[in-house]
C-alpha cells in the first residue's frame, strides 16, 4: 500500500507545480492546515462544552466563552499573522477588511477570503459545518493593501479550499491544477491525501436546494425542480433531495456524488443568500476543477466582478449536466420575461 502522504509533503511536492515559486503559497497554505486543526478541536467538543459545567459566558480556563464561528476567526486570522504570507484578510465575521497586524505581513504577497465556519448553527444540532477559503495575490505594489486588492474576480483566485467538520475532518483544496482531498488522522494530528485527483460525476440524481422558499423561487428554477420530481426511469427520476443547510457539506457530498446545489433568489435574499468572495467564488473554482460548473444561473460566477467585500449571489453549482438543464430553465423564462 502507497505510504501516507500529509497535506504538508504533498503541498511541498506541488510547489514545484510552480517554478517561481519560493514557498508563500505553500507556507500558506500550511498555516490555514494548522488552523483547521485547532477549529476541528473544538467542533468536536461543542457538545461537551456545557457537560463539561461551562455555565454562562466564562469556561473552565476562566477565558470568556466565544461563539465557535468567532473563535474559528480568531483562529485563522492568528494563524495567517503569524504565518505573515497574507496581507489582509476579508471574513464573513467582520465589517471591514482586516489587515494583518505584523511588520512582516504588511508587505505580503496574499490575500485571504474566508469564511471561518459555514453552517455554524448546525453546530448545536451536530450537523457538519465547514471553513471555505479562497486565495488571491494582491494586486497593489506597495503601501497599504486596499479593498482593490480583495474585490477580484474569481478567476483570478491563486487557491481555495475547503475544510468540513463532519464524521471525519477533511480539507479539500486546488492550486489550479486539479482538486485533491486530505482527510486528518487525529492518532498522529495530520491531514493525509485520501481523495488524490477529485472529479464530480458528469450528471447526477441529487439536487440540494431549500424547497421551503419555493413559493418565491424563480420560474426557472420552480420547473427544474418539477423536472427533477416527474418519474422518468430512463434519466433516473426522480432525482433524490439532499439538503443539510451547510453549504459545504452539500457540496463536497455532490463531489464525490454527483448533484446540484441550488441557492436562488428568494424573497428572503432577492440578491440571493450566499456570498460571493468567501463563499461562491472558492467553491465555484474548486468544482470547475474538479470538471463541474457555477453559475448564478446564467454566468459563471468565476466571472462576476465583485464590488462589495460581502456581496452576495445565486448560485447553480455542480454536475454539469445537471448545471446546465437549470440554466436552460432558467434562460426560458429570462427570455420571456
Ligand atoms: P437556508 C449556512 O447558513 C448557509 O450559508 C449555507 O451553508 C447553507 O447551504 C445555507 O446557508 C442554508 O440557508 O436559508 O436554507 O437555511
Amino acid at each position: 500500500m502507497a505510504g501516507i502522504k500529509t497535506l504538508g509533503q504533498f503541498i511541498i511536492e506541488k510547489q514545484l507545480d510552480f517554478p517561481y515559486a519560493k514557498g508563500e503559497l505553500s507556507r500558506l497554505l500550511r498555516d490555514i492546515g494548522i488552523a483547521s486543526k485547532i477549529v476541528n478541536r473544538e467542533v468536536n467538543k461543542a457538545g461537551l462544552v456545557d457537560i463539561l459545567g461551562d455555565a454562562g459566558s466564562v469556561n473552565i480556563q476562566g477565558e470568556e466563552q466565544k461563539k465557535l464561528d468567532m473563535y474559528a476567526n480568531e483562529q485563522f486570522i492568528s494563524a495567517l499573522t503569524s504565518g505573515g504570507e497574507c496581507c489582509i484578510v476579508a471574513t464573513e465575521e467582520e465589517d471591514e477588511f482586516v489587515p494583518i497586524d505584523s511588520p512582516v505581513s504588511k508587505n505580503a504577497k496574499y490575500i485571504v477570503c474566508i469564511d471561518p465556519l459555514d453552517g455554524s448553527s448546525n453546530i448545536d444540532v451536530n450537523v457538519a459545518v465547514g471553513t471555505i477559503f479562497s486565495i488571491y495575490r494582491r494586486k497593489s505594489v506597495d503601501g497599504d493593501a486596499t479593498l482593490a486588492d480583495v474585490l477580484q474576480k474569481g478567476t483570478d483566485q491563486v487557491a481555495a479550499g475547503y475544510v468540513i467538520y463532519g464524521s471525519s475532518t477533511m480539507l479539500v483544496y486546488t492550486t489550479g491544477k486539479g482538486v485533491n482531498g486530505f482527510t486528518l488522522d487525529p492518532s498522529i494530528g495530520e491531514f493525509c491525501l485520501s481523495h488524490p485527483n477529485m472529479k464530480i460525476p458528469d450528471d447526477g440524481i441529487i439536487y440540494s436546494i431549500n424547497e421551503g422558499n419555493y413559493v418565491h423561487f424563480p420560474d426557472g428554477v420552480k420547473k427544474y425542480l418539477k423536472y427533477a420530481q416527474v418519474e422518468d426511469l430512463a434519466t433516473k427520476r426522480p432525482y433524490t433531495s439532499r439538503y443539510i443547510g451547510s453549504m459545504v457539506a452539500d457540496i463536497h457530498r455532490n463531489l464525490i456524488k454527483g448533484g446540484i446545489y441550488i441557492y436562488p433568489t428568494t424573497a428572503a435574499s432577492p440578491n440571493g443568500k450566499l456570498r460571493l468572495l468567501y463563499e461562491c467564488n472558492p467553491m465555484a473554482f474548486i468544482i470547475e476543477q474538479a470538471g463541474g460548473v457555477a453559475s448564478d444561473g446564467f454566468n459563471r460566477i468565476l466571472d462576476i466582478v465583485p464590488t462589495e467585500l460581502h456581496q452576495r449571489t445565486s448560485v447553480f453549482i455542480g454536475s454539469p449536466k445537471m448545471v446546465k438543464m437549470a440554466e436552460d430553465m432558467m434562460a426560458e423564462f429570462s427570455a420571456e420575461s
